[in-house]
């Protein structure tokens, strides 16, 4: 291999012992016959000392005028430094450049300005090497792995549902539409349908890690047009209830594991993990209106819960220290088609975080006479669904389930001011590139 080791897996052991590093040159400080160049790798950074007369002349004069964030690997001996960042720096005995980078970049690694959202984003591939760019994606990578813990502790299947869908199930508006041959097709906006239509299977319980495509105009600091989500689906419920512990479970699973397993990361970003306490207060539609109104903001009943006003009742909330809570039991008319009715009220929630929807899930509804009800009393076609209404008519488990944005998640845990920040290459009103 052309690395051996990464930088932070060299210690005192190492001191007079030959190692391998690579990665990219973040400096070169060039005195005479010395040079110090500070190479950094997915790990951090060390310092490479080259003195000329140790090594080919050849090499000397090449690496230390390669350019910045040029690639190179270094064979070299480790030896203990007071000076150096991390107590060592490697003398090398053979250097080998692996790639130069061109000049000017379009985007500095360790620039003290920070360059604005839509440079970062054009050229992603340098800014995802900053350190503190690189730790959010590290987190999200131990989100997810925190989650597929979970499931698999609480007797989960993952499974992976179709993209390309011929029905909405979110709502008409929000579809992108693409050529399927000689037919019209859809993106997923969420697996809602075939997560339900895996109820009928007796496979009981399901998850997703899924991508959501929602062609959904606004240009917000929370909103993507490709999104991702944990998606499950259980069924044998008594009702939402279960649902709703299921994910607050898995809410504290993920915190708690990041708590533990991502010290680095979140020192590199400033940032501290408060592990939640269980269980998360629970809020009827009905009383957050009182509360709302307690301050001043009349919402009639039947209402949505605007962005203001839903970060007023997570500054209440907040107030009595909850910053995770449950909105329940909606309006009906405010829930899709196939949110399980109880009155005029549904049997859905979203899970909030100091006033930011993270999840929203339900009871749905089982019974497919009652379910064709539904679809219709939302002005749609039940011809529309009738491969997904075929699943209810054989044997359908009364279920539930939820989605739960990871994009939303790691804003909210990591303090991240725009959603952007927590996806690789962000999709959004006018970002289709790269
Ligand atoms: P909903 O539409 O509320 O519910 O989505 C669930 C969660 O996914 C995240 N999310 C988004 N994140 C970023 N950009 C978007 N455009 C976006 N849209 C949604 C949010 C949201 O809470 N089928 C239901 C879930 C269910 O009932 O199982 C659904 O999709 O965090």
């Amino acid at each position: 291999m052309i690395r051996q080791k990464y930088s932070n897996e060299i210690g005192s052991a190492d001191y007079g012992t030959e190692v391998t590093v690579a990665g990219w040159i973040e400096d070169v400080r060039k005195l005479g016959s010395v040079a110090f160049i500070i190479l950094r790798d997915r790990a951090g950074t060390l310092q490479v000392t080259a003195l000329k007369k140790e090594m080919p002349i050849e090499q000397f004069k090449e690496f230390t005028s390669a350019t910045r964030e040029s690639v190179v690997s270094v064979r070299g001996i480790v030896q203990q430094s007071a000076q150096a960042r991390n107590g060592y720096e490697i003398l090398p005995k053979e250097v080998k450049v692996l790639n130069l980078a061109a000049a000017p970049l379009p985007l500095g690694v360790v620039d003290k300005v920070e360059a604005d959202m839509d440079t970062r984003l054009d050229n992603r591939f340098i800014d995802l090497r900053k350190p503190n760019v690189q730790a959010i994606f590290k987190i999200r990578s131990a989100v997810i792995q925190a989650g597929r813990e979970y499931f698999a502790q609480n007797k989960f299947i993952e499974v992976h549902t179709p993209k390309i869908i011929s029905a909405s199930s979110e709502g008409g508006t929000a579809l992108f539409k693409v050529k399927y041959f000689e037919n019209d097709a859809y993106l997923a906006q969420s697996p809602q349908l075939y997560k339900q239509m895996m109820m009928a299977t007796g496979l009981d319980r399901v998850f997703e890690i899924a991508w959501y495509f929602r062609a959904e105009e606004h240009n917000t600091r929370r909103h993507l047009n490709e999104s991702t989500a944990f998606d499950i689906e259980m069924a044998f419920i008594n009702d939402e209830t279960d649902v709703m512990n299921t994910l607050e479970g898995l809410v504290h699973y993920i915190w708690k594991y990041v708590a533990e397993n991502c010290q680095t990361e979140l020192k590199t970003l400033g940032k501290e993990v408060k592990v939640p306490t269980l269980p998360f207060a629970r809020v009827s539609y009905d009383d957050a209106l009182k509360l709302l109104a307690e301050r001043g903001r009349n919402i009639e009943w039947g209402g949505d819960i605007g962005t203001e006003d839903e970060k007023l009742l997570g500054d209440i909330m907040k107030e009595n220290g909850q910053d995770f809570y449950f909105i329940t039991r909606y309006p009906l008319a405010a829930k899709p088609f196939y949110a399980h009715p109880e009155g005029d009220k549904a049997r859905a929630f979203d899970l909030e975080y100091c006033g930011m929807e993270l999840s929203s899930g339900a009871q749905r509804v089982h019974d497919p006479k009652l379910l064709e009800e539904r679809i219709a009393a939302k002005g749609l076609n039940p011809k529309d669904f009738e491969a997904y209404l075929k699943a209810f008519k054989y044997g359908m488990p009364p279920h539930g389930g939820f989605g739960l944005g990871i994009e939303r998640i790691l804003m909210e845990m990591l303090g991240q001011d725009n959603i952007r920040e927590c996806i690789l290459f962000p999709r959004d009103r006018t970002r289709i590139s790269p």
